[in-house]
């Protein structure tokens, strides 16, 4: 059986090509496809392809692209069997993990690539990697998709895409997944990870999507030195809701009177404080030390192994959700996409 595929390009590097009279690097067409990369018929793919305009470099990103892509997929869900979307590389983490909360049912796959060199330009990393993501999204097994949930591609490995960052501006492999293993490795052949992918217990016709993003997240990186006076305008802003804290090691903060009361009062107000270690690798424990039980105590939320990218969008979506105070906080003490391992 042939599988359909609508590819959405976005924007980024890898939708560049030379311009044959000007040299400059311009947007490649992709309903053109075939004629540019005419061995994609011989995967057992129907590809169809769609531009969202205008085509933007990643860092222009923001929820609203987010929610234009959800109601698209939503919109040509049973139609296609699955949807891979070209993303500049900067912030393809959020859009993908953000988009991994939002298709609230999804139950076919949506893979994620992009490149680090034009496509357009000989020595790309953008045919491989656009190649290979279709022949993923087309994959089946047992009559259902074989990687049924936001994914990320991109050289030789694919990811469950709220586990990813992007690790390098320079190297071609430019994500990591430090906390979950590769849903698939692409050697000679592409060798799936079956125990790693999440199979959803069934499979609506229709997708049903969270439209709906809460503003009021910030992002703190505490470091040696941090400012009291800082601190404190920080977590009086007008309308913050919620806080990803960063913090040292495995989740760990300074034990000062000052920074607990400052923290403390925030969440007094109502602020959520969602604890995360700033380093790649590892998780938070907030029981393991005395400089994490405090956070503990006072009602800081562990983020155990989440990254950066699945704190933030996990925030927007589920206070975009509108529940009450306790709904909330169960909804961040549990993994809802895989985004973390407790
Ligand atoms: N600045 C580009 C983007 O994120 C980087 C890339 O795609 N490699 O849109």
């Amino acid at each position: 059986m042939r599988s359909s595929i609508l590819i959405i390009y976005t924007g980024g590097t890898i939708g560049m090509k030379t311009d044959a009279e000007t040299g400059a690097l311009v947007p490649f067409d992709f309903s053109g496809i075939y004629e540019e990369f005419p061995s994609l018929k011989r995967l057992n793919v129907d590809i169809d392809a769609h531009t969202i305009s205008p085509v933007i470099d990643s860092s222009n990103v923001s929820p609203e692209n987010w929610v234009t892509l959800a109601e698209l997929i939503r919109d040509n869900y049973a139609r296609y069997d699955g949807f891979v979307v070209l993303h500049g590389t900067d912030t393809m983490s959020y859009t993908a993990s953000a988009l991994s909360f939002m298709l609230e049912n999804l139950a076919k796959p949506v893979v994620f690539t992009g490149s680090q060199i034009p496509i357009g330009v000989l020595r790309t990393d953008g045919r491989e990697n656009l190649i290979t993501a279709i022949e993923i999204a087309g994959a089946r097994i047992d009559g259902h998709p074989e990687v049924p949930e936001v994914s990320l591609y991109f050289q030789n490995r694919l990811f469950r895409a709220n586990r990813t960052t992007k690790r390098s501006a320079e190297a071609l492999s430019a994500f990591r997944s430090y906390n979950y293993p590769p849903l698939a490795e692409v050697g000679v052949n592409i060798a799936y990870n079956l125990g790693a992918i999440r199979r959803p217990t069934e499979y609506p016709a229709t997708l049903r999507i969270a439209t709906r993003l809460s503003g009021g997240v910030a992002l703190i990186k505490l470091f040696p030195g941090i400012d009291e006076l800082i601190l404190r305008a920080m977590l009086s802003a007008p309308g913050l809701r919620a806080v990803v804290l960063e913090t040292f090691g495995a989740g760990n903060a300074p034990t000062s009177e000052w920074f607990i009361r400052t923290l403390e009062e925030a969440i007094a107000r109502g602020i959520l404080i969602l604890n995360i270690t700033q380093c790649g690798g590892g998780r938070v424990s907030m029981e393991l030390y005395d400089t994490g039980l405090r956070l503990q105590r006072i009602g800081v939320l562990c983020g155990y192994d989440m990254t950066t990218e699945a704190a933030v969008t996990k925030l927007m979506y589920v206070l975009g959700l509108g529940l009450e105070a306790d709904a909330t906080r169960e909804l961040l003490r549990i993994p809802l996409r895989g985004e973390f391992t407790a």
